[in-house]
């Protein structure tokens, strides 16, 4: 438990080092188990978990099919990455990254893998034509997108990981990583004083992959850290999740690929838009 740590020249590994993820985390990278994926019958297949990248997806999948892109229908299937299920070798043939989400499109002749969630966001928007903006704010949305790619694991990853998963708390890295958090916040905050939403007032991608993150973060939903970020005080940024909050669309993707979900039912598996009744 000491916060005195001196580096010896070469690295090794020691597996179980007590955080949350200990168990799964290792520093190979490819399949430790065959494991062969299930395949629905729709166009698009989802191997996720509905965290905050998984989030992303499906609720731009529940989007397009609101908007009438029936097209868009998809099988959502349980990736339990607590169980090591990212590391099966069907699943690191869809993303060799071994992170959730991971999609097949199967919709062409060929079958196409995707893996990172923004990729999927950008393919699945410039598909159906929808949820991109005009075509003279497209920069901007792609800005926001990429903005969200790089800026979120500083949120999850730097700040969760330290604030809420870390074996015991250490004040350097929660600082750290504290400050930029509420800076990101700050910055959402100042950019949404003028914009309806994050590209300007039009609903896109950037939205849906900046919500599952920071929304869910200022409506208290994420670390429990409500309180210590002060998040009541990002006003419009409380105003802009709200209202996304709000859709239905929103509603039906955010607990997909959860079996528990606070004040909501989870739906683990999604095969047709029965499975939210
Ligand atoms: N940049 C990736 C990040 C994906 C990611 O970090 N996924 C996490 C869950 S939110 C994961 O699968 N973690 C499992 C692991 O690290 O073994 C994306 O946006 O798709």
């Amino acid at each position: 438990m000491s916060e005195e740590y001196t580096p010896p020249k070469v690295w090794t590994w020691e597996p179980g080092n007590g955080g949350k993820f200990a168990s799964t985390n290792r520093p190979i990278a490819g399949a430790t188990h065959d494991k062969e994926l299930p395949v629905g019958e729709h166009p698009f297949q989802l191997y996720s978990m509905g965290t905050p990248n998984g989030q992303k997806v499906t609720i731009l999948f529940e989007e397009l099919l609101a908007a009438g892109h029936a097209g868009a229908e998809y099988d959502a299937w349980m990736i339990n990455i607590m169980e090591g299920d990212q590391f099966g070798s069907g699943f690191v043939e869809v993303n060799p990254n071994s992170k959730i989400p991971a999609l097949m499109d199967r919709s062409g002749d060929t079958p196409v893998r995707l893996f990172e969630s923004g990729a999927m966001l950008l393919h699945l928007a410039e598909t159906f034509g929808a949820f991109l903006g005009t075509s003279g704010n497209r920069p901007e949305v792609l800005s926001w997108l990429f903005w969200q790619m790089g800026s979120a694991p500083y949120l999850g990853g730097g700040f969760g990981h330290f604030y809420a998963y870390a074996p015991y708390p250490m004040q350097y890295p929660i600082d750290r990583f504290t400050m930029e958090t509420k800076r990101q916040l700050d910055l959402l905050d100042k950019v949404l004083a003028d914009r309806e939403f994050i590209a300007g007032n039009e609903y896109t991608i950037a939205d849906i992959a900046i919500w599952p993150w920071y929304g869910n973060l200022v409506l208290g939903r994420a670390y429990d850290a409500a309180e210590f970020l002060d998040v009541a005080s990002y006003t419009n940024v409380v105003r802009w999740a709200q209202a996304i909050d709000a859709r239905p669309a929103v509603q039906r993707g955010r607990v997909v690929n959860r079996t528990e979900v606070p004040g909501a039912k989870g739906v683990p598996e999604r095969h047709s838009a029965a499975d939210f009744d």
